[in-house]
Formats: C-alpha cells, structure tokens, sequence
C-alpha cells in the first residue's frame, strides 16, 4: 500500500455549502431527538474541521445506529429516514478521514464510505457522496494495466475457465438473427408477437466497442477501488449462494484470475453499478427499441452482468421486456415461452416462483419428467448482439467465455 498523502480536503470542501448554517439536516419525527443531536454535532465538528477524531466518532455513533435499523425487518419496510441518515453518517466519516493530509488507506476507506452510503443510504444533498467519491477516484494510486502481474502471464491468459465447451445449437431451435430492423419491423414482427429475436447492428456504436473496449484492465481503472455488491455460489438456487460486497480489484483477482481458493464462481450481477460508475454508463446507449414501451426512460432497469466463463443465471423469467446486450465474451442462453411453465417446475416458494427447480444444465429426468417434452430455442449469443426476451420469458443464460453483459429491462 502506498503511503503517498494527499491534501484533498479543499476540494471536497468545495462541494459542500459554504457554511454551516446551510448544511441542510432536516427529518422527520422518525429520526429520534438524541440523534438528531449528534448529527448536529457533526455537523458542527465538519465545519469547525478541529477535532477529526471526535467527528469520526460520532459519523460511528451515527453508522452504528442507522445501520441496525437498516438491518431490521424487510429491506422495503426500511424507513428511507434512516437511509437518509445512513448517508449523513457516511458523509460525516468521509470528512473525519480526509481533513488534513489523507493516507492512501485513508483515501481508500473514503472511497469505501461513499459506496457504502450509495448502496445501503438514501441521496442527500443532490447525491453529494456520488459527488466526493468520483474527486476521490481521481486521488488513488490507479493499479497500471498488467501492474500486478509483473512476473507472471499477461492477466488475459489466466482469466478462470477459458473456453467452457460451447454447445451445438440445433438449427430448428435456433433464435433467428435479424440486422437492424426498422422500429415498425421490430414492433410489428416481434415485439406485438412476443417472439424472441437477436438483433445485430444496434449497439455496435456504443462506445464499450469503439472508444474504450470493456477489458479487465478497463474495469480496473474506471472501478477498480469501487466497493460492489457480488454473488458467490455457482447458482442463485443453491444452498451456499450468498452476497458479499468486495472492490472491483478483488473481484477481478479473485474471481476472474481465479485467485480464489476452492473454485469458487463470482458473479457481477446488480442494478447499481451504471449508477454508482457513470464513466461505465457513458460507455452504453439505451437501444432506441424502448421507445416502443409504454414507460418512461426513468423506469428502464439497467443491469451489469460481469463473470468468468461458467457463471449460470438458473432457468427464470422476469416481469418486463428485456434487451439482453453482449458486450464481451459469449453466452450459450436457452429460451422457454411463458406457456411451456407447468413443464418447468417452478419452485413453489413466494421469493423463487419466477424460478424453475430444473437444473438445465443437467436435468434430473427422473424428477422432473415433462421438462424433456418442452419445446424451446436456444443461440450462442456474441459480442455485439442483442436479444429480446419477451416478457415472462423463461431464460437460461450460461456464460461461455469471461463475460459482461448488460440487460434493459422495460415495458
Ligand atoms: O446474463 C445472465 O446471466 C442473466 C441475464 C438475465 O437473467 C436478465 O437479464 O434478466
């Protein structure tokens, strides 16, 4: 770790109001009177900027006592007062890490604050922490393209699972391919007939392709000390499937390079990560195609999906049309039409009834007879193309190759 300080206080200053008495900290009668009052106090300390250690105790006392309510109950009936909270505290502690000359750890931990407040908090003051985080970003030492790999192969070649076996599509099932179709031709021909298609040519000026192309080596230097949350486990359905929140550094070490012990499959896969880095974002375009939903741009959900070669979304459909966009790598992805469900075995259980209990990859006949008697289609998608998956569509996705995708979900 580099011990390199540096004086980035005045910058963040820069962002906040100019004086004290327009912070604003306004709750509601929620948010109980004694820590209104230490947010008050923090608030004050931030701005005295004399007494670091005493701001970053009570930025804890703040985290401490909003995190427990977080972490109570459902995530949805989370009151956002207490998100809101949660980012105030975040806020405060990213103050008490940077007054002064900030250590490279110190700077670090900042940054780790601030998409801590992103993911679990609420945005106050016009998103203030997406703010400092990207003045942050720039402050960091930036790990050097091949940096670590120093005394070893170039990262590419040791990149977990290179070239899984790609599977023989069957030309009668295969999903048809069509170049760039008219708004009318898409509406007409596939989106009122619900019938999957893959699209080519529609996203081939993103700049993910001709500006800067996704690599590793790109992740690492627009996100790599960004804090994200990760799923590990080969399969959301299995038992030992769980959450994490790593750097996107660590991810890639541990999941892509294939540093973890025991074999373990990490997958990228969440809703935040174009919010949380909008240098990714500005790498793609909403397909013009959503036009033709009934929703606003707002509503479209925006997924990143980043894994190695083997990663497996088990056989699901979801509630909205989605455009599925292959940006690196391939994916072998097998398609079921909503009325083929009750040959699919859908898990019984609130949480996973968009879920079938058949292991595509490996179906237990036995068990679940009827799946072989489902008729379906199936393709290898590449980089470049797009697939509509109808809504409520059953997907299988498998990925083949190290592989990010990015999928539109919008109605
Ligand atoms: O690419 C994947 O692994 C899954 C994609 C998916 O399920 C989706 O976009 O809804």
């Amino acid at each position: 770790m580099s011990t390199t300080m540096a004086h980035v206080w005045p910058e963040l200053q820069g962002k906040l109001p100019h004086t004290e008495a327009d912070f604003p900290l306004q709750f509601s009668e929620k948010v109980e009177p004694s820590i209104a009052f230490v947010l008050k106090q923090a608030r004050c300390q931030l701005y005295s900027g004399e007494n670091a250690s005493l701001l970053e105790q009570n930025a804890q006392i703040i985290l401490d006592f909003s995190w427990e309510k977080l972490n109570t109950g459902t995530w949805r009936d989370v009151d956002k007062e207490w998100r809101r909270v949660y980012s105030y505290g975040c806020l405060f502690k990213v103050g008490s890490l940077c007054h002064g000359e900030a250590s490279e750890a110190k700077l670090q931990e900042a940054i780790k604050t601030c998409d801590m407040g992103l993911l679990m908090g609420a945005a106050v003051m016009d998103n203030i922490l997406q703010t400092l985080v990207g003045i942050l970003q720039n402050k960091v030492k930036k790990r050097q393209p091949g940096e670590e790999d120093s005394n070893e192969e170039p990262a590419v070649k040791r990149v977990k699972g290179v070239s899984a076996s790609v599977p023989e599509i069957s030309p009668v099932a295969e999903i048809p391919r069509t170049q760039c179709p008219s708004l009318e031709r898409f509406s007409m021909d596939f989106l009122a007939l619900q019938k999957p298609v893959i699209l080519k040519g529609v996203i081939d000026h993103w700049p993910a392709f001709k500006d800067h192309c996704w690599s590793i080596d790109y992740l690492r230097t627009v996100a790599g000390c960004r804090t994200v949350p990760v799923e590990v486990g080969s399969r959301y359905t299995d038992e030992e499937w769980s959450q994490t929140l790593v750097t996107v550094n660590e991810f890639i070490d541990s999941y892509i390079l294939g540093k973890e012990e025991g074999g373990h499959v990490g997958y990228l896969a969440q809703h935040q990560l174009f919010d949380q880095i909008p240098e990714l974002k500005e790498d793609i375009r909403i397909p013009d195609y959503c036009c033709l939903g009934e929703g606003e741009e707002d509503d479209i959900t925006i997924n990143a999906w980043f894994g190695p070669a083997g990663t497996v979304s088990p056989l699901h459909h979801d509630p909205q049309n989605n455009f599925l966009a292959q940006v690196v790598g391939r994916k072998y992805i097998r398609l079921y039409s909503p009325g083929e469900s009750d040959k699919l075995y859908p898990h019984q259980s609130q949480l996973l009834h968009n879920t079938s209990q058949v292991d595509v990859g490996s179906p237990d006949v036995a068990r679940f007879p009827d799946f072989v008697k489902a008729p379906y289609q199936e393709c290898i998608l590449n980089p470049g193309e797009v697939l509509f998956i109808p809504v409520q569509y059953w997907h299988y996705v498998r990925s083949l190759d190290l592989s990010f995708s990015v999928s539109f979900w919008w109605s």
